[in-house]
């Protein structure tokens, strides 16, 4: 097969990386004609574990050009996904398959309600990498990653033909919920790792802090109620503590972008969660009340 990758971030290059080993053709979009000359200039990116580290020479291109994309892989920030899409559309077929593997909810839906004749996936990973300089991508954790198909065309033939990709790759009948998961999760920790500008773990050292997270769990848990979705066989609080003191030293994604003053997910985690309640009728204060504030702190992507 051959994949195009929108989105050439830590999950984007690891991906690439995964699918070029498997023996599939990858291509990466890059956005912007100097990002694709400084991408030219090495041509290649690098990806290290503990023990190597291991070059891989991928293709590069600009979206707007008019061959066609037969398999497209979206992994950009979820702010971007929407805009992604668009840049590429005009080279997609009947045929063409989509994965979107990002943070938040709202862009997968979106995009498969827009788009009713193509095949969409979504998933989501608990893959771990970072940069430590460009296009040199430090493995920080091998998770696992769960995907399934969103529109109601197509098959689940992608998936097998996937295998042998990853290793930790799983085929989910039931995507949406593996999404809530996720997103519950992001909802507890990172809006208020960002607003109380600490790491994960720091969130369980302070009665405020924990009673805020607390009070968070339980409205996501009325929401995901109300619709029917189930999230975990134990309450979300004690999921989500598990995850933050898993996770104790990393700072949240959420919690990077603020303190790096870039644009945050606010509105696809906390953002999408309110929406969602405010249509089922499903009262989320304290959620409302963390929206604002990192809004307020947070370049805006309304
Ligand atoms: O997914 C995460 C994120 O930072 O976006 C968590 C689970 C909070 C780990 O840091």
């Amino acid at each position: 097969m051959h994949w195009h990758i929108l989105g050439a971030g830590a999950i984007g290059l690891l991906w690439a990386a995964k699918l070029q080993k498997a023996g599939h053709q990858v291509t990466l979009i890059l956005r912007t004609a100097e990002k694709l000359a400084q991408y030219n200039n090495t041509g290649c990116f690098q990806i290290l574990d503990d023990t190597r580290a291991e070059c891989f020479s991928t293709e590069a291109e600009l979206a707007d050009i008019d061959t066609p994309i037969n398999h497209l892989l979206i992994t950009t920030k979820s702010f971007a996904v929407t805009g992604a899409f668009a840049s590429v559309q005009h080279r997609l077929r009947k045929t063409t398959r989509v994965l979107l593997l990002h943070n938040g909810m709202g862009p997968q839906q979106q995009l498969t309600e827009e788009n009713p004749g193509l095949e969409i996936w979504a998933g989501s990973t608990t893959d771990g990498a970072y940069f430590d300089s460009p296009y040199r991508l430090v493995r920080a954790g091998i998770g696992e990653t769960h995907i399934g198909r969103l529109s109601s065309c197509g098959s689940d033939t992608l998936f097998k033909e996937l295998q042998g990709v990853d290793e930790q790759l799983h085929l989910s009948a039931d995507i949406q919920s593996v999404l809530w998961r996720k997103l519950a999760i992001n909802c507890a920790i990172n809006p208020l790792t960002a607003l109380f500008n600490c790491r994960n773990g720091e969130l369980l050292k302070y009665d405020d802090r924990r009673a805020a997270m607390a009070q968070i769990c339980k409205e996501v848990e009325e929401v995901a109620n109300a619709l029917g979705i189930i999230l975990f066989d134990r309450k979300l609080m004690e999921q989500a503590w598990d995850v933050a003191e898993l996770t104790g030293n990393n700072h949240s994604s959420m919690q990077q972008d603020v303190s790096h003053n870039r644009p945050t997910e606010i509105e696809t985690i906390t953002g999408y969660l309110c929406r969602i309640a405010d249509e089922a009728g499903v009262a989320t204060p304290a959620n409302h009340l963390l929206l604002d504030a990192v809004r307020e702190m947070s370049l805006s992507t309304r």
